[in-house]
């Protein structure tokens, strides 16, 4: 790799030379349907897994034959077909991937162990502490194994943790902690084989603490000047190959010709594989194919069976499309903080620990991150999962995991994820501005994501059943105002809604409405109020892919739009609304589009501050002034 990075054949390498023996011991003590999620320096994952060297080389030179059409780099890939899911730069986030693969593997009642590797830097991550703790207390089949190398790029240990050694910090979670000599690939082997072995007969977390060197710099391009050069001549008395090397030789097990032969094998493996990765076409962009590939392919629609509607509050719609869920898929895992015995923090999970039990129904430990890693895990290894954010506001502590592993893993490499993000949201209750906020638009930039957002009880339980059914991860809002204060009939069976389609709730002339969520039912009582105004109200249901054909056409039909939403007005969904009117109903338009928002605040708590703050008001002093335009 390293002359290939001096012919400007690759842009970066980052090298794991010293640390070999970790990658090799670990990969070859588990068994090859075990996970392994590992990180830029371990190549010998890769390796002892028995990847082609050439689909690795196409990998990193951003080749077709590598594992992501040339859409990430190095060691950034996933491949169930050697179970092996790569990193994403986070570094931590992967632990708690580990945690979902291992979940999903318990439930399954497979015995099996997930081994999950880190950098001592990426330590200091919420994500390590998160991801071990859920693992200690869910007894979760995974090792997680740091690599002690001494440095996080360049800051020294001394600067990054305080503990004397990471086993330590095992105690501190209830779990095990093992130390090893990271260059000795026996001791390695040994230690995990022993491990891997007790924890498949009796699942729990094991820490497993490597103590090695890195011989490079961070990346072949940063150089070591910050590394004392006496380090790396103590180091390199140690290099784990050297060592195993003259060992066997030391022991009559191998001798020179034969260290002479393998080393010619191995060098004739590596010039085959890179003799068909530079005889492959270079990727020739195809923009269709990009878009398509940013989703899994969604199931057909569900349409009810003909049966009995039922008057439902809009919280009842939830609930019963996530129960029929459940007793449709028995993979599917519900997450959330006091989700069980408590039945969540609007009780919408109320009686489900009883029906599906405790496995089925998790109680988290408050780490939004973890769990919503442990989502792509438990998608990965063969589940779904519903993730309940006890308010919407909470989101932002999962944020990285949504908008970078959920969202980017199925165009990264091809790997669905079947994840369901309940979101409690929105203002109205003067909660304040950590219980009231509206995020959806954090989320409408991310490509990858579905973000749905229903109005009523009947879309609440098609959509919700439509985000379960979809392979794709779901950001799905529901509106706290609502859960007890609108009701509606409800087909009583399983039915999806089609994620992507707005809904005309009124038709009319003079203009169009644009909204969702608590706007839709503010736009209606505002048409009711006032007289003389016949409007077309779409609900968007959807915001991402939003409805923009149901809108145009709206549009081109009445000739003037007012965009309505509960979210602040800057940034919000309205702005690419608006834009997309502005490009494609110019020549129709009788009124400049009107947006209408929330103030450019943070949600006040007092009541009264609050309705000044909601555009609830605003709204019907601009929907009469664009009707008299
Ligand atoms: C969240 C985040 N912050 C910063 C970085 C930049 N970065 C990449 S690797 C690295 C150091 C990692 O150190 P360590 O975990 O010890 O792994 P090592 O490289 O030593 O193997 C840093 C700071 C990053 N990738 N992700």
């Amino acid at each position: 790799m390293l002359v290939l990075l001096r012919q400007g054949k690759l842009s970066k390498w980052f090298s794991g030379i010293g640390q070999e023996a970790i990658s090799v011991g670990v990969t070859s003590a588990l068994q090859k349907e075990e996970y392994l999620l590992p990180m830029h320096r371990n190549l010998g994952v890769f390796t002892v897994r028995g990847i082609p060297l050439n689909r690795l080389f196409s990998q990193f030179t951003g080749k077709p034959g590598g594992f992501t059409k040339g859409r990430d780099r190095s060691f950034h890939m996933g491949t169930k077909e050697f179970h092996i899911v790569g990193m994403i730069s986070h570094l931590g986030p992967q632990m708690g991937v580990a945690d979902g693969i291992a979940l999903a593997d318990l439930l399954a009642k497979r015995a099996q162990v997930t081994a999950v590797f880190t950098g001592d830097g990426a330590t200091s991550e919420g994500d390590f502490h998160e991801s071990i703790n859920v693992a200690a207390v869910w007894n979760l089949p995974v090792i997680f194994i740091i690599e002690n190398n001494g440095y996080g790029l360049s800051t020294p240990s001394s600067e990054q943790f305080r503990c004397k050694q990471f086993i330590d910090k095992a105690i501190g979670y209830g779990m095990e902690g093992v130390k090893v000599d990271g260059n000795n690939i026996l001791e390695v082997y040994n230690t995990v084989d022993k491990l891997a072995r007790s924890i498949r007969e009796n699942p729990r977390p094991v820490l497993l603490e490597c103590v090695t060197f890195r011989m490079r710099g961070h990346e072949e391009a940063s150089g070591t000047k910050y590394v004392p050069q006496e380090l790396f001549e103590v180091w390199g008395r140690k290099d784990p190959v050297r060592n195993f090397e003259d060992f066997l030789i030391a022991e009559g097990v191998i001798d020179a010709d034969f260290v002479n032969l393998v080393r010619a094998e191995i060098k004739e493996e590596i010039e085959q594989g890179l003799e068909i990765t530079f005889a492959e076409k270079d990727i020739v962009p195809d923009t269709a194919t990009e878009l398509q590939d940013m989703y899994a392919a969604a199931p057909a629609v569900i349409h009810t069976t003909g049966s009995a509607t039922v008057e439902k509050r809009f919280l009842d719609a939830i609930t019963e499309a996530m129960q029929q869920a459940m007793r449709r898929h028995p993979n599917l895992v519900i997450m959330g903080q006091d989700i069980a015995e408590y039945g969540g923090a609007f009780k919408a999970t109320q009686g489900f620990l009883e029906e599906f039990g405790k496995g089925r129904v998790r109680n988290t430990p408050l780490c939004e991150s973890a769990i919503i890693g442990c989502g792509l895990g438990l998608s990965i290894n063969g589940a779904k999962s519903i993730i309940e954010m006890q308010f919407a506001d909470f989101v932002t502590c999962g944020f990285n995991q949504i908008v970078n592993n959920l969202a980017k893993t199925h165009y990264r490499w091809g790997q669905n994820v079947d994840v369901v993000v309940r979101m409690p949201t929105g203002a109205g209750v003067a909660a304040g501005p950590f219980h009231s906020q509206s995020t959806e638009a954090w989320f409408f930039h991310v490509p990858g994501l579905k973000i749905v957002y229903p109005a009523f009880p009947e879309d609440a339980k098609g959509l919700l059943a439509a985000a379960i059914e979809d392979p794709n991860p779901v950001m799905y809002f529901e509106h706290k105002a609502l859960y007890r204060s609108i009701s509606g009939m409800v087909p009583e069976d399983y039915f999806t809604t089609e994620i992507g389609k707005a809904k005309l709730v009124r038709e009319g002339n003079d203009l169009s409405i644009i909204t969702y969520g608590l706007g839709v039912h503010w736009a209606m009582e505002a048409l009711d109020n006032l007289s003389g105004i016949s409007a077309d109200l779409v609900d968007l249901r959807t915001l991402l892919p939003w409805d923009e054909v149901t809108v145009i056409q709206s549009v081109k039909k009445t000739g003037k739009v007012i965009i309505l939403h509960e979210d602040t007005l800057t940034g919000g969904i309205g702005g690419e609304i608006t834009a997309r009117i502005a490009e494609k109903c110019f020549p129709y338009l009788d009124a400049p589009p009107v947006r209408c928002g929330a103030l450019d605040t943070p949600v006040p708590m007092s009541a009264a501050l609050e309705n000044n703050f909601l555009p609830k008001e605003r709204f019907i002093q601009q929907l009469k002034q664009l009707a008299a335009y």
